[in-house]
């Protein structure tokens, strides 16, 4: 046994901060800690959110909504700083309990319609707006899967892998090796689907490549946790290529950008009520 080896006690208590870049905003409680109400404009959906890999999902499909021509896809996107601990104000706890971004309010409809959990939004807006997302129960199967599959394998890759590769207070070998070894696995089995398939569920664009991009696209483009050559993503061609291939669309690189609050302070836009704050 190492000296500094963690005998857990019998109970856990939380009466220590455990370190890291985000244990300021962590305890182990639900429930709101002040008084704040949301935000509301003018358009039909309000997006309360950050353009972290599950922001960025949803506001990658409503921009690719609206080039479609859905102008009912018209948002308001507010910016939550987690960081600040916005998302345990009064008014974010209401429309998702979990206080965690994106949270979507839809006031088309009476009474409005709170959506929580970023894979329940895109369902939510592709039957909306009745795209992305296929009708034909085979291909709409398909689609869910690969879309539950991210939902379920991007906490390995994020809240596994890169916290203890990038925010942990120290480098341990164990959770890193544990978690490089998962995410390569998940890598392979997306490259292995992408060999034969031109987007995730085969021939057409759907949630399911924007939901994956968010995470793995970005890996792979060296833009996660600083981590691209650890993890070797450019073997993956399959994905690589597809990458490229969604990082090109107009509406991918527009929905990056809404409620980024970091980085080369050109590219930031906090707050997005009009198509024009990314023209
Ligand atoms: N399963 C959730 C995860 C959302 C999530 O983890 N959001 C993070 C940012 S990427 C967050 O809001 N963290 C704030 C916190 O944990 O207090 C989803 O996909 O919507």
């Amino acid at each position: 046994m190492s000296d500094n080896e963690y005998i857990p006690p019998n109970v856990w208590t939380w009466d220590a901060h455990s370190g890291g870049k985000f244990a300021n905003i962590n305890r182990p409680i639900a429930g709101s800690t002040h008084e704040k109400e949301l935000p509301i404009g003018q358009h039909p959906l309000q997006l309360y959110s950050l353009a972290t890999p599950n922001g960025v999902k949803v506001t990658i499909l409503l921009e690719e909504l609206l080039a479609l021509g859905k102008t009912d896809a018209e948002y308001d996107a507010w910016l939550i700083n987690i960081s600040e601990g916005d998302q345990f104000g009064s008014g974010f706890t209401e429309i998702n309990p979990n206080s965690k971004i994106p949270a979507l309010l839809d006031q088309s409809t009476t009474p409005p319609t709170r959506v929580f959990e970023s894979g329940a939004i895109m369902v939510y807006l592709a039957e909306k707006f009745g795209a992305f997302l296929p009708k034909e129960t085979a291909a709409r199967a398909e689609c869910m899967s690969w879309l539950f599959w991210q939902m379920g394998s991007a906490p390995f890759l994020g809240g596994g892998f890169g916290h203890f590769y990038a925010y942990a207070p120290t480098k341990q070998e164990y959770p890193i090796n544990r978690y490089a070894m998962e995410v390569k696995r998940q890598l392979d089995v997306l490259d292995r689907n992408l060999s034969s398939r031109q987007f995730i569920c085969g021939d057409n664009y759907t949630i399911a490549d924007m939901a994956v991009y968010a995470w793995y696209g970005v890996l792979v483009e060296g833009k996660l946790y600083d981590a691209a050559e650890f993890l070797d993503v450019q073997s993956y061609k399959h994905v690589v290529r597809w990458a490229k291939d969604l990082h090109d669309r107009p509406a991918v690189k527009r929905g990056k950008r809404v409620n980024r609050a970091w980085g080369n302070t050109e590219t930031q836009v906090h707050e997005r009520h009009d198509a024009s704050d990314l023209d």
